[in-house]
């Protein structure tokens, strides 16, 4: 059955091969379900109408496939993303699962297994070009510590921007065109991984010597893992102009990195989530990065993309929603009327008895460093008590929101 909330092309949603692909092994319990052919799940996710298709090296490569078979492999699938009309827009190399890089890749102690990492990198450059791909993400899952005494923290930070340096010139030399992006994450697999937030990797980017060709791909998990609200930490790269992919699922804060199916964790947070994506005009992909429970088959797989994309869709006509609401814009248009400050430079009170009017005239003052504006803000009386006794109304606007999510407004 098609409705309004069934996905298509337009909306650019994206699946990781590994992500479909999960077959339900954890730390606990072995898998339980078959493994998918990468020519397979290209063809169901376009059958969702699903935009593009990600993934690691090895996701679709064995890691020891000789050329042959790798360039046979990369044959079939090009023909199903042609066939079923599907594209590659991301692609990473994985550093994480070879037990060369139990200690880290670029961060490692080892100078042969920082070098083969690179070097692996180079390689996936390559395939991302043959498929197409734009975005390169690196995910650090192995850099960082369990044992402090084994590493410096800070001679780890100058490998890992050694090595991302050396990538980016090789990609520049070669005219490839990628932009990369790195996903931080708190920990796991490792005790404490190094650049562990949205934050520091936004800092680490401004160290490198191309920031420009670098951006983040933050994971609603991981970001929750910190116990931190992740559509401000979206909010902060979107607005340096760094957000240019986005791992979306759920999770309970603070535990392990659940990739749960998005919005089924957290439904306010996960609307604030898309709120700001919205209303800012992302337009990178929107990468769910997430698996089905362990408890479910294959027809369970296709049931939980379905469901994170419905979620997605049926979220953005609740902002919609949100951004038209009369009662919502009234409250929220309480601070923004137009209007002089109340006294002149001199210090001569002019008379407005109009908090909200008041209010954005010394907007206008603060915008600007000049001498006038100094002197127009010195001269400003606040009454302070009357300014703090208006109530903001924000239990009736949240009660307003969880109206619309709740399905009554
Ligand atoms: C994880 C990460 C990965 C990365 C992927 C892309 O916690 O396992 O989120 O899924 O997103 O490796 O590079
Ligand atoms: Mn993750
Ligand atoms: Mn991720």
């Amino acid at each position: 059955m098609k409705d309004e909330f069934t996905p298509t092309r337009a909306d650019k949603f994206t699946f990781g091969l590994w992500t479909v692909g999960n077959r339900g092994r954890d730390p606990f319990g072995d898998f339980v379900r078959p493994p998918l052919k990468p020519t397979y799940v290209v063809q169901k996710l376009s059958d969702l109408g699903v935009y593009g298709v990600n993934l690691h090296d090895n996701d679709l490569v064995p890691i020891d496939a000789t050329r042959r078979q790798r360039d046979k492999i990369v044959k079939e699938f090009l023909k199903a993303l042609g066939d079923y009309d599907m594209c590659v827009p991301m692609l990473s190399t994985n550093l994480f699962f070879d037990p060369i890089f139990k200690d880290g890749a670029f961060t490692s102690n080892d100078p042969e297994v920082r070098a083969f990492a690179i070097q692996k990198v180079l390689r996936c450059l390559e395939l991302g070009v043959e498929l197409g791909a734009h975005i390169f993400i690196f995910w650090g899952g192995r850099e960082g510590t369990e044992v402090d005494a084994s590493k410096d923290p800070v001679e780890a930070l100058k490998r890992y921007r050694e090595a991302l340096n050396f990538i980016a010139e090789y990609s520049l030399d070669k005219k490839y065109g990628f932009r990369f992006c790195l996903e931080p994450k708190p920990n796991e697999p490792r005790g404490d991984l190094f650049l562990p937030t949205t934050g520091s990797m936004l800092a680490f980017i401004e160290t490198l010597d191309h920031p420009e060709l670098f951006g983040v791909n933050p994971e609603l998990a991981h970001e929750h893992m910190a116990g931190l609200n992740f559509a401000h930490v979206v909010a902060q790269a979107l607005e340096a102009g760094k957000l240019w992919h986005v791992d979306l699922n759920a999770q309970k804060l603070t535990r392990f990195d659940q990739d749960l199916r998005f919005g089924s964790e957290d439904l306010k947070g996960a609307f604030f989530l898309v709120k700001v994506l919205e209303d800012n005009g992302y337009d990178g992909p929107r990468q769910f990065d997430a698996h089905a429970y362990r408890t479910e088959d294959e027809q369970g797989v296709w049931d939980f993309a379905l469901g994170c994309m419905r979620t997605y869709k049926i979220l953005k006509a609740k902002v919609k929603k949100f951004n038209q609401d009369p009662e919502i814009k009234e409250i929220l248009g309480g601070f923004s009327a137009t209007g002089p400050p109340e006294a002149d430079a001199s210090g001569a009170k002019i008379q407005v008895d109009d908090l909200t009017r008041r209010d954005s005239g010394l907007e206008k003052i603060t915008k600007k460093f000049n001498k006038k504006n100094v002197a127009l803000l010195l001269a400003q009386k606040f009454d302070r008590t009357k300014i703090a006794s208006k109530g903001l109304q924000y239990e009736r606007l949240d009660q307003l929101t969880m109206e619309i999510l709740m399905g009554v407004r």
